[in-house]
């Protein structure tokens, strides 16, 4: 009977002819009526080193919450975990295209506005976004671009162009030193960059035309890879790498060759965001920490870390000025104009990953 009252139950309550389930749990949980519990855990779902882990450590001090983090790799990776019923992650940090894919889907639950007062300290720029209008579901966590990370010994100018990665002349002579992201949308959206065209193209013609330009590509690429690109670059065993601005600059904290910059034909500009599964066990428990995560201190804190920009406006004062100043980091206006968001193409998304499975498998036995 004691181990009864203790699991998860659901009691149905008949009021006038309405039948309401209410779930109750062990005490330490959350649920039941009365006022919210803490859970003992929480389950967070992130990109790799996208986190300052000492704001875990002041999460985990203050609330009495042991946070277990797991890392993805890349939104179409997270997708497919959520879609196949992964039920074990309680806050997760999908991008703006797929935050609305996800939405769509029934994938994340609606954010208790009165759990996250600290939400009024985002700047008003991200407090409406087209991915999530009103951020009904989501909190915006830090943006950044993508772009071209290199080894400044080895380049006298800035590979400042989608060319050194594809035009034949240019790359092959960095055949088998440079890397490209693991991820359609990116690497694909490159492509579609150098050739002229929208990144978000849904042109079957422009987006095959993205498919072997890539193939051909790939005798000059040493990985694929979207986690560890900045340690092959420091390791010498690479000089130049599409990828995130941040991962490059933290990079260069330890070695001071390594730097990054944005093509001039223009590349991606995102926005990671702070989400609930709908399959989450501890809601509450994830709005108590999205709420700490946008305490302006904390949210400085992971922005300085992972040197990524943050949307949060009460957080500029403590961000450190070689992030804040830094036009890599918070690009220009002009530059600004020449970035593009990733969008959810609809009906071409099968189409996008055709090509990479293509891409990936080209020449493969
Ligand atoms: N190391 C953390 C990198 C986070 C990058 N998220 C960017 C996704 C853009 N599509």
């Amino acid at each position: 009977m004691k181990r009864f009252i203790w699991r998860t139950m659901a009691v149905l309550v008949v009021v006038g002819g309405l039948a309401l389930v209410v779930a109750c749990q062990p005490s330490g949980g959350e649920g039941g009526g009365g006022e919210p519990q803490l859970a003992s855990e929480l389950h967070l779902y992130n990109w790799s080193e996208y986190i300052d882990p000492d704001v875990l450590t002041m999460f985990e001090d203050e609330f009495g919450v042991h946070v277990v983090e797991d890392t993805f790799a890349s939104n179409e990776e997270l997708l497919a975990k959520l879609q196949a019923g992964a039920a074990g992650y309680d806050v997760i940090v999908p991008s703006d295209y797929m935050v609305e894919i996800m939405i769509e889907e029934g994938l994340l639950a609606e954010l208790d506005v009165d759990n996250l007062p600290n939400i009024s300290n985002l700047d008003p720029l991200f407090a409406n976004p087209p991915y999530d209008p009103g951020l009904v579901h989501c909190v915006p966590y830090l943006w950044g671009t993508t772009g071209i990370g290199y080894n400044t010994d080895v380049f006298d100018e800035p590979p400042d162009s989608w060319a050194y990665l594809f035009d034949p002349e240019l790359a092959s002579q960095y055949a088998g030193q440079m890397t490209m992201l693991n991820d359609e949308r990116e690497s694909i959206g490159a492509a579609l960059k150098y050739l002229g065209y929208s990144l978000n193209s849904t042109n079957e013609e422009e987006l095959m035309q993205a498919r072997d330009l890539l193939i051909q590509q790939k005798q000059w690429v040493y990985a694929y890879d979207s986690e560890q690109y900045e340690d092959l670059l420091s390791a010498d065993e690479t000089v130049i790498a599409h990828g995130w601005s941040g991962d490059f600059f933290m990079a260069a904290e330890e070695d001071e060759r390594i730097w990054y910059v944005i093509p001039r034909e223009g590349g991606t500009v995102w926005a990671d965001n702070l989400c609930i599964p709908t399959s989450a066990a501890s809601k509450y428990t994830a709005e108590v920490f999205i709420n700490f995560l946008l305490r302006p201190d904390i949210s400085a804190m992971n922005s300085n870390f992972t040197w990524y920009a943050s949307p949060n406006a009460a957080a500029a004062e403590f961000v450190d000025p070689e992030v804040l100043d830094e036009p890599a980091i918070y690009p220009p206006p002009e530059v600004m104009a020449n970035l593009e968001w990733i969008e959810d193409v609809g009906d071409s998304t099968p189409l996008y990953s055709r090509i990479w499975t293509e891409v990936k498998a080209a020449g493969e036995q």
